[in-house]
């Protein structure tokens, strides 16, 4: 695999200029840090070493440098006006430059081979679980079921150099992202199309298959799940499902070990959870309004009376955005450009012209605009893919491409265990100054 020769001499002196920087700058001051930043999420706080992507306030998410739309300008794509393929911006992420044809090709083929192998106690795993648990419990149990297949822990068992655990990690990393998409459509069908399971076809592009294998075989579907798991990918390092896979990866646990923590983060209804829960809130105002098509003042009113029960209006906000998300943004230019009348795409419209105002008028929100839960779901099930609890899942199985290259780095770097300071609050209390 030419990819790991090239890893190692992007690497090398990168590793080397992370130990120089702690060996001779160890004591120099990065930032100030605020009573407020600690107590509130740590947001702000530079905390993390991360170079997959790195998130701006304003501008939204570039990876290794590039935005989404130079992205698709410049990633490798099967058609001149199709949408770029995962493999390459895995690639990109991995090695920090944008790959050829020939690249996403070698990474499409390894992953397919790496793919045939999936032990059969990790289906047995999944249905040993009840066909109503929910996606992300059984993709996250199959996860974890494959990690009897760590090469790591196998190799260190063994007894390796430091300086060479990137190596065992990558392969995991490797095939455990091969492996993801058969997973999640294995659950897929068994939960939602009577466990009736349709082979992988090896000759797919690796988001191809996956909408092959969900029984969603047409060109648009292919398209848009490039498409998503483009954009899912990554968002830089302090966001949980990433920053979980880095901590969990810190202490050497295995690909798939740190994966799963990751994706239990993913679960929860403020981080990737939100996609399915932005349906949820989308149905039951149309039904508490009663109507398929409710007017702006009525979903103006319906977001004020969410507000008003103390709860969040799922897919708006964000801990460090504070624009509209680009994720957002062209999610929403695909489907005005091929189903503009699509009820659901028409609906996320008049939701994004009026709830802006509704969380500003709050007082507390600091980005009242859209993330990227806002109108994915609505775009997945506008092309037919309509079972909701299943999108968490399909956001995991993206995610794994950025939070997991940032683990072969985290070796790659030879980074210590993670292990910040905690305080009682009684610390906190005695640092206000005294009047
Ligand atoms: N609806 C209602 N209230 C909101 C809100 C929303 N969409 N977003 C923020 N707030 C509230 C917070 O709950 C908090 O209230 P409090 O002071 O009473 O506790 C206040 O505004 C300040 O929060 P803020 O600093 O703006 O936001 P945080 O960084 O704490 O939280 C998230 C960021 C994303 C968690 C928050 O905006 C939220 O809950 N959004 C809805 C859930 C969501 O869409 N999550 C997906 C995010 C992301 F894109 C992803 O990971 O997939």
């Amino acid at each position: 695999d030419y990819i790991k020769q090239k890893l190692i001499e992007v690497a090398l002196p990168k590793a080397e200029m992370v130990h120089k920087l702690v060996k001779e700058h160890g004591n120099t001051v990065l930032q100030e840090i605020t009573m407020q930043q600690v107590l509130t999420g740590m947001k702000g706080i530079v905390g993390l070493l991360t170079c997959t992507s790195k998130l701006d306030p304003q501008e939204g998410i570039r990876f290794r440098g590039y935005s989404i739309p130079e992205l698709k300008q410049k990633l490798p794509k099967i058609k001149e006006d199709g949408e770029p393929l995962p493999e390459g911006i895995f690639y990109l992420m991995l090695t920090g430059e944008l790959p050829t044809n020939k690249d996403v090709k070698h990474i499409s083929e390894q992953w397919a081979t790496r793919a045939q192998v999936i032990p059969s106690h990790v289906f047995d795993v999944i249905e040993a679980l009840p066909k109503d648990a929910h996606p992300m419990i059984q993709f996250n149990t199959a996860i974890l079921a494959m990690s009897t297949e760590s090469q790591f822990r196998k190799a260190y068992l063994i007894g390796m150099d430091k300086k060479d655990y990137w190596d065992p990690t990558y392969e995991g990393v490797m095939d455990l992202i091969s492996r993801l998409p058969i997973i999640a459509a294995y659950i897929y069908r068994r939960v939602f199309h009577k466990g009736d399971h349709i082979p992988q076809d090896p000759s797919l592009d690796w988001a191809g298959n996956l909408a092959h294998m969900m029984g969603h075989s047409s060109e648009e579907v292919k398209r848009l799940m490039r498409l998503y798991m483009l954009i899912h990918s990554d968002h830089e390092g302090g966001n949980v499902s990433a920053h979980a896979t880095h901590l969990v990866g810190s202490a050497l646990s295995n690909p798939y070990y740190s994966f799963s923590a990751g994706m239990n983060g993913l679960a929860g209804p403020l981080h990737g959870m939100a996609n399915q829960d932005v349906m949820h809130w989308l149905n039951k105002m149309k039904r508490e309004i009663g109507s398929e098509d409710p007017t702006e003042a009525q979903i103006k009113a319906y977001a004020e009376e969410t507000i008003a029960n103390g709860r969040v209006i799922p897919g708006y906000g964000h801990a460090v955005l504070r624009k509209t998300d680009p994720r957002f943004q062209v999610q929403l230019d695909f489907a005005n450009k091929y189903i503009p009348d699509a009820p659901y795409i028409k609906l996320v419209n008049k939701v994004y012209n009026v709830v802006p105002d509704v969380l500003l008028n709050t007082g507390k929100v600091k980005n009242p605009w859209p993330n990227v839960d806002a109108v994915s779901g609505s775009l997945l099930t506008s092309f037919g893919i309509a079972e909701y609890p299943i999108y968490t899942v399909l956001f995991g199985v993206s995610r794994s491409l950025g939070v997991l290259t940032s683990l072969i780095w985290d070796r790659l770097y030879g980074l210590p265990i993670e292990r910040p300071k905690s305080e009682p609050l009684q610390w906190f209390i005695d640092r206000v100054p005294k009047q």
